[in-house]
């Protein structure tokens, strides 16, 4: 059996038809079922549903020989405890800096509200810039308007979600996509089946690319 951690909602729709190239198709829709273990048409594959912040730790303990996670998560989680064989191309993104629109109230450490402490952390210090990261699970944006911090590092697509809020973005971190991840034992002792799924993952991955250029 392979069991494939991946979160519901944007991920999942975007994985579906590179899983259903990969002959994988899921029997029940996670958005239409409080199911958390989702079978498919193999019967030795099946898929877990969590978190998307939690993919990572399903995979890294082996709960989930593979999964499919957003770049940002994995940042946060940390490289060493996964294989990240494939990226996806789903789920695109950028993750930002963004301050009210016209500029930030000059302090002497900067305050940065995120969910990606470690990464904003890490991205901070790199360039100099003494910040305190305040952790924030949720609605960012908010915190610059009521004086919580000066500035967000949050993920950015359309920057709708910026405007609404009066803030703009302004440098960017990182570019996200969401990555295929595998199971350091799983790679060795199910070798044949991962690297199956890997490789039609793959080609899937690179006849969507030649289809949206
Ligand atoms: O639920 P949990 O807290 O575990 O995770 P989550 O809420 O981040 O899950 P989900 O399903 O919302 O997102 C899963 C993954 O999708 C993320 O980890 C990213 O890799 C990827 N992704 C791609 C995005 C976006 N695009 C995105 N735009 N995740 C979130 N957003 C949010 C962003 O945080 C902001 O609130 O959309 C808003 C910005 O969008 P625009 O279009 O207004 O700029
Ligand atoms: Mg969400």
């Amino acid at each position: 059996m392979l069991t494939l951690a991946v979160s519901k909602g944007r991920i999942f729709e975007e994985a579906l038809p590179l899983l259903a190239a990969a002959g994988v198709v899921p029997t029940v829709d996670p958005d239409k079922s409080r199911k958390l273990i989702i079978p498919t048409n193999r019967e030795d594959v099946q898929l877990l549903i969590v978190r998307a912040s939690d993919v990572p730790t399903y995979v890294e303990y082996g709960a989930a020989d593979l999964g499919i996670a957003g770049k940002d998560a994995l940042l946060e989680y940390g490289p060493e405890g996964l294989y990240e064989p494939l990226d996806l191309n789903i789920a695109r993104c950028r993750l930002m800096t963004a301050a009210p629109v016209g500029g930030i109230a000059s302090r002497r450490r900067l305050r940065v509200a995120t969910k990606y402490v470690r990464t904003a952390q890490g991205y901070f210090a790199r360039r100099g810039i003494q910040a305190d990261i305040i952790k924030l699970y949720g609605s960012m944006e908010l915190a610059p308007l009521v004086g919580l911090a000066d500035c967000i590092v949050d993920l950015v697509d359309t920057g709708n979600t910026l405007r609404a809020n009066g803030l703009e973005p302004r440098e960017l971190i990182m570019e996200i996509s969401s990555r295929l991840v595998v199971n350091k034992a799983a790679m060795k002792m199910k070798h044949r089946a991962v690297c199956a799924i890997v490789d039609l993952l793959g080609q899937a991955v690179a006849r969507q690319g030649m289809h949206s250029e």
